[in-house]
C-alpha cells in the first residue's frame, strides 16, 4: 500500500473529517475486531481506550484497499500498539466469547436499554432476555416494554427500500400539514448504507418557530393513520444564546421523537426485508424524527447524517484547529466571539476551512 499525499491536504489526516470514507470497507476483519473492543471498553466505562479503538477502526475504513502487512500501518495515524498487535496476529478479539460482553451486547440490543441498565441486570445474575421478562422485581419503563414487545422486528436490519417507503409516508404526512417544508432522510441511509438499525428523518417549516408544531401535528397524523406503535416525544429545550457543547455524546436540544412505526409490505416495492414479516404483511420499524428551526437546519442535517466518528472529529477539528465550537445547533468562532450562520452543509465546511465531503464520503 502506498500512502501518498493528495494535493489539498493529507490523505491520512488524524481527523475523520479530512478523510473521504465510503461504505466500501476493505479492512472489515480488523475494523470489526476494533469495534468489538471499543464496545467492550465502553461497557467498562474506559472511554479513552474505547475512543482509541473507534479512531483506529475509522482510519482503516478510509483505506482504498486491504492491509497486507503490518509495515503498511506505520504511516497511518491513530493506530496504537494494541491495535497494531491485533493487525499483526490477525485474530478476532477474545472478548467475543466473553459472557459479560455477550450479555451486555444482548441487553443493550433492546430499544430503551442502555449500558447502565444492562450492567445492573448482569450484576443481578440475569443472562437472557427471557430471564428479564420472567423477573417480577424488574420494572420496565414504557420504552423498554415496547422494545421487548417489538424486539423481533426492530432488532432486524431496515433495508434501504424500507427506509425509502417510510420517508415517502412521512413526507406525505408533512406535505398534508404544510406544503412549505424541508425534509430529508438522514443518518446512515443518507450516507449510502444499504441497511440500518433505524430510519432518521429531519424536517422543518420555512416559517421560523412553527417547526415544533409541525412535529406534533405529524405525530397526531401518524396516530390517526393507525401506524404509530410507540412514541417518545421530547419537546425542544433549544436555547439560542447557549454556546455549542463540548460533549458529542449528549443529544441535541431540538424537538424530536423516537418512534416505532408500522410499515405495510404493500408500501415497499421490493417487499419487506424479512420473509416472515412479508407473509405477515407488515413490520415494525424504529424511526427518529427531528425538527430544528429552519435557520439551524444545516447544522442539524450535518449532525444527524453522521457517522458518529465523523461528527466527533468535525467537532474536535473545529475546537483544536480552528478555535471554533461546533454542535448540532450551530458554530461559534471563539476568536471573533460570534456565531457563524450557515444555510447549507457546504457553508459549515467553508467556515471550518475544510474541503466539502459528500454524505457518502462520511462513513468514517
Ligand atoms: P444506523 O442507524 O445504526 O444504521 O446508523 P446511523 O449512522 O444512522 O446512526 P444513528 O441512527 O444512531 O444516528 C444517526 C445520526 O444521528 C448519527 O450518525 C449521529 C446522530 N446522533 C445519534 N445519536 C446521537 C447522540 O446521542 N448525540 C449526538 N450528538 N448525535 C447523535
Ligand atoms: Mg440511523
Amino acid at each position: 500500500l502506498v500512502v501518498g499525499h493528495e494535493p489539498g491536504g493529507p490523505r491520512f489526516s488524524q481527523y475523520a473529517c479530512q478523510r473521504r470514507t465510503t461504505t466500501d470497507n476493505y479492512n472489515v476483519v480488523f475494523t470489526d475486531a476494533f469495534e468489538v473492543l471499543a464496545e467492550c471498553y465502553e461497557f467498562n466505562q474506559m472511554d479513552g481506550r474505547c475512543l482509541a479503538f473507534r479512531r483506529a477502526a475509522s482510519v482503516l475504513k478510509s483505506l482504498p484497499r486491504g492491509l497486507s502487512s503490518l509495515e503498511e500501518t506505520h504511516s497511518l495515524p491513530c493506530l496504537g500498539g494494541h491495535a497494531k498487535a491485533i493487525i499483526g496476529v490477525g485474530s478476532s478479539p477474545k472478548v467475543l466469547s466473553d459472557e459479560r460482553y455477550q450479555t451486555l451486547k444482548l441487553f443493550t440490543s433492546v430499544f430503551g436499554v442502555g449500558p447502565k441498565t444492562a450492567e445492573k441486570w448482569y450484576r443481578s445474575g440475569l443472562r437472557s432476555l427471557d430471564h428479564i421478562l420472567a423477573d417480577q422485581s424488574i420494572q420496565l419503563n414504557h420504552m423498554q416494554q415496547n422494545g421487548f414487545l417489538h424486539y423481533g422486528d426492530i432488532s432486524r436490519a431496515v433495508s434501504k427500500a424500507e427506509a425509502r417507503a417510510l420517508t415517502k409516508a412521512i413526507g406525505e404526512t408533512v406535505q398534508a400539514i404544510t406544503p412549505d417544508a424541508l425534509l430529508a432522510l438522514t443518518g446512515g441511509f443518507r450516507r449510502g448504507k444499504e441497511f440500518g438499525h433505524d430510519v432518521d428523518i429531519i424536517f422543518t417549516t420555512l416559517e421560523l418557530g412553527m417547526e415544533e408544531n409541525l412535529l406534533l401535528a405529524v405525530i397526531k397524523s401518524l396516530e390517526k393513520q393507525g401506524i404509530l406503535l410507540y412514541c417518545d416525544y421530547q419537546a425542544s429545550t433549544f436555547d439560542l444564546t447557549k454556546l455549542p457543547t463540548h460533549s458529542f455524546e449528549a443529544m441535541d436540544h431540538f424537538a424530536k421523537c423516537f418512534l416505532i412505526l408500522r410499515l405495510e409490505a404493500s408500501q415497499v416495492e421490493e417487499g419487506l426485508n424479512s420473509p416472515v414479516e412479508d407473509i405477515r404483511g407488515w413490520r415494525a420499524v424504529r424511526v427518529d424524527l427531528v425538527s430544528p428551526p429552519v435557520d439551524r437546519y444545516a447544522f442539524a442535517l450535518l449532525g444527524w447524517t453522521g457517522s458518529r466518528q465523523f461528527e466527533r472529529d468535525l467537532r474536535r477539528f473545529a475546537r483544536k484547529e480552528r478555535r471554533m465550537l461546533l454542535d448540532n445547533h450551530g458554530l461559534y468562532d471563539k476568536t471573533k466571539e460570534e456565531f457563524l450562520a450557515a444555510g447549507t452543509e457546504k457553508d459549515i465546511f467553508d467556515h471550518l476551512g475544510l474541503e466539502y465531503m459528500e454524505p457518502w464520503q462520511r462513513n468514517a
